[in-house]
């Protein structure tokens, strides 16, 4: 069938639509303005309805569209309940959100249909399938009703990591007239095998994919994940080194690379964003003068904040790397007699329960001094000014110090410093853990022993918890956390790509990330001398274990062995590569795989020579939106990491410099203009 290629719809599908759970949420937020200023209404996020986060997230519309509200209202007949309106974020893209539990008296049907069509097992106590399962013929029974009654437009489905792909299959096996993409995110094999102790990289090629998966528990889990990546008209990944894993692992060569992007908001002036760093910096200050009361010897105007943050898997995101290295980069300082202190965060999320007693005496014993302090300074002013407007009465102009503090005053001082009194050291931990004694941090700490004694000039605080602003320790959101730090270390494992470097960087943070990352092959394939820029790359593919934590080592060294004036100089180059990473550059992919799988759907509507299916009367055509090369390589202003795939072959009114139909710079960028 013929339809209208040009004015498509499109769908993206995932689980973490308007749900905050991990890096999809933030791939779909931030690029939500672009995608946005392209389709206007024409595009719709679809996920599960998570009544907790939809009620904050989410502003219910009404549905204009009479295609699509046919087709929800005959799931409603079926007792199917959604809800569809518009996300509370930049760009404010419509998303329609089903409840899975309305559907689950459909359960056992579908899963033995899935069975039936495909030959994919679906255990009974997996909840996590079992959602994948409802979700993805949710979707499908909406699509299939979708096209069947709107027979002019095409329909671009793009769905994002397994747990939203059960659907393509569905899609394939039922002929429904759409055009599909799959993005995987990571493997899910890649994930489990990176976690143990297996060489990966040297062994993708040998992995016995189904017996892997077997004794992992996860062989229906993959299966789905591989049928959609056999489904799906094209298939892609987030980073090349991901591509090449999928292919080994998922057995089809993805058709290319959809990198993650980040809406990045540039301040007019560079002292801005310098500024707020040191605003930040100084309420981490204030939690530390607390988490070390009584042991606090070290000058904060020569300490360094370092951090790594992200989900808890302790070797995929390097945590066994940085502890170690910090021990070494402990031993390195002490015998170069540094006069700096590294505070090293480790801030990933664990089972806990609560903050410990310890953790919250030592912000209020330093809270109790700062106050009695501030009202000792207004009233030492009061006596000082007394004084000397009245220095005829006494004969000298200026008060001795014991005439400004009282005696009264003292002891209300002394009893302060006593409540700093403490025999014990600085606590590694904020929180208590829910299993102290097995967790893989706190093992490590205790085997290389850094306890934070007065002598290390290493120190560490591990805050099993994610931040926000309303925490009682350490009250900053995480970026303003991150804007407040020196270094963000990053020494992954298993990445595809890798948003904290990324966020660092955007934020004019330095950061360390490793050739196993996405990220940090991106940064090293179109950056020279990166380290210059604030993205140290460590070698974790030809190096052995020891040397690559070496090496991690050493860059901390170096970057401790900066002066102040050093630091704010390569804040601002860090600051400069923003416009690698921003959505208007890295946005470019999705549109290629939207065109490619609108040419594998439709190719006479694409053939060679012929007019351009997408041409209007009103073409706006705009040159690449870089003011200033973020890059000391020239062809970095060019390149995407998609232009290293086959993405760019496949379109020939396409290319990395300019397309054809879409404004890169919306001018009248209302989210709201069409619900007026
Ligand atoms: C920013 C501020 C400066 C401050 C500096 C501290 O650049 O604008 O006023 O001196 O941060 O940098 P540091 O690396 O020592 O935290
Ligand atoms: C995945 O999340 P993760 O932290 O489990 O997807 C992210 C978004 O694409 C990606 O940045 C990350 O590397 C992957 O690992």
């Amino acid at each position: 069938m013929t339809r209208d290629i040009k004015n498509h719809l499109l769908f993206e599908v995932a689980t973490e639509v308007a749900n905050r759970v991990g890096g999809i949420y933030s791939v779909l937020k931030s690029k939500a303005p672009i995608t946005v200023a392209e389709y206007r209404e024409r595009y719709t996020l679809i996920g599960p309805l998570n009544y907790n986060s939809a009620k904050v997230e989410v502003e219910e519309l009404p549905l204009k569209d009479p295609f699509i509200k046919d087709a929800l209202d005959s799931m409603s007949e079926k007792g199917i309940i959604w809800m569809y309106g518009r996300w509370l974020i930049e760009g404010a893209p419509r998303v329609l959100l089903f409840d899975l539990n309305s559907s689950k008296h459909f359960l056992d049907e579908w899963k033995s249909d899935l069975w039936n069509i495909s030959g994919i097992p679906t255990p009974t106590n997996d909840d996590e399938t079992n959602n994948a399962v409802l979700l993805g013929y949710l979707v499908s029974w909406f699509l299939g009703h979708l096209v069947a009654n709107d027979n002019k437009r095409a329909v671009i489905c793009h769905c994002h990591e397994w747990l939203a792909s059960v659907c393509l299959p569905l899609c394939r096996k039922r002929r429904i007239d759409l055009t599909t993409i799959f993005t995987t995110h990571a493997t899910l094999l890649g994930r489990y095998l990176c976690a143990g102790s297996v060489d990966f990289y040297n062994n993708l090629s040998n992995f016995d994919v189904d017996a892997e998966a077997g004794k992992r528990g996860i062989y229906h889990r993959y299966c789905i994940e591989r049928a959609a990546a056999h489904s799906a008209d094209v298939f892609t990944t987030v980073s090349h080194i991901t591509a090449y894993e999928s292919e080994h692992l998922l057995k089809r060569k993805p058709d290319g690379v959809l990198p993650n992007g980040l809406n990045v908001v540039k301040f007019s002036a560079v002292h801005e964003f310098q500024n707020l760093h040191a605003q930040k910096k100084e309420k981490i200050n204030d939690f530390v003068r607390g988490h070390f009361y009584g042991k606090y010897d070290f000058d904060l105007d020569n300490t360094l904040y370092f951090f790594i943050a992200g989900r808890y898997e302790f070797r995929n995101k390097g945590a066994d790397f940085f502890i170690e290295s910090l021990a070494r980069l402990n031993h390195k300082l002490k015998e170069a007699n540094s006069k700096m202190t590294v505070i090293a965060f480790i801030i990933m999320p664990a089972a806990t329960n609560s903050y410990t007693a310890e953790t919250l005496r030592g912000q209020a014993v330093i809270k109790a001094l700062e106050s009695t302090v501030e009202e000792m300074q207004t009233t030492i002013g009061k006596r000082l000014l007394e004084h000397c407007a009245r220095y005829q009465q006494h004969g000298n102009e200026v008060p001795s110090l014991d005439e400004l503090i009282r005696p009264a005053d003292r002891v209300l001082l002394k009893r302060r410093v006593f409540a700093l009194k403490r025999d014990s050291l600085p606590p590694i931990v904020t929180h208590n853990m829910a299993d102290d004694a097995n967790d893989p941090v706190l093992n490590q700490i205790r085997t290389v022993q850094l306890f934070n004694k007065p002598e290390d000039r290493v120190k560490v605080v591990f805050h099993p918890e994610f931040l926000n602003s309303n925490n009682p320790i350490l009250p900053l959101d995480y970026d303003e956390f991150v804007r407040g730090c020196h270094l963000g270390v990053f020494p992954s494992y298993y990445e595809p790509w890798g948003y904290t470097p990324a966020e660092c960087t955007v934020m004019g943070v330095p950061s360390i990330t490793t050739n196993l990352s996405g990220f940090g092959c991106y940064m090293e394939d179109l950056i020279e001398n990166s380290a210059d820029y604030g993205i140290y790359i460590v070698d974790r593919r030809m190096k052995s274990v020891d040397e690559s934590i070496n090496q991690l080592t050493d860059y901390m060294f170096s970057f401790v062995s900066k002066t102040r004036r050093q630091r704010i100089n390569q804040r601002n180059r860090t600051e400069r590569l923003s416009d690698l990473l921003d959505w208007k550059r890295m946005g470019l992919e999705y549109i290629k795989a939207r065109q490619l799988a609108l040419k594998r759907a439709y190719p006479d509507q694409f053939k060679a020579g012929g007019p351009d299916p997408f041409a209007s009367g009103h073409q706006v055509k705009l040159t690449r939106p870089l003011s200033a090369p973020g890059s000391p390589k020239d062809r970095a202003s060019l390149m995407t990491p998609g232009d290293l795939g086959s993405l760019q072959e496949t379109n020939q009114f396409l290319n990395t410099e300019d397309y054809m139909g879409f404004k890169l710079e919306n001018e009248d960028n209302d989210d709201y203009a069409d619900d007026k």
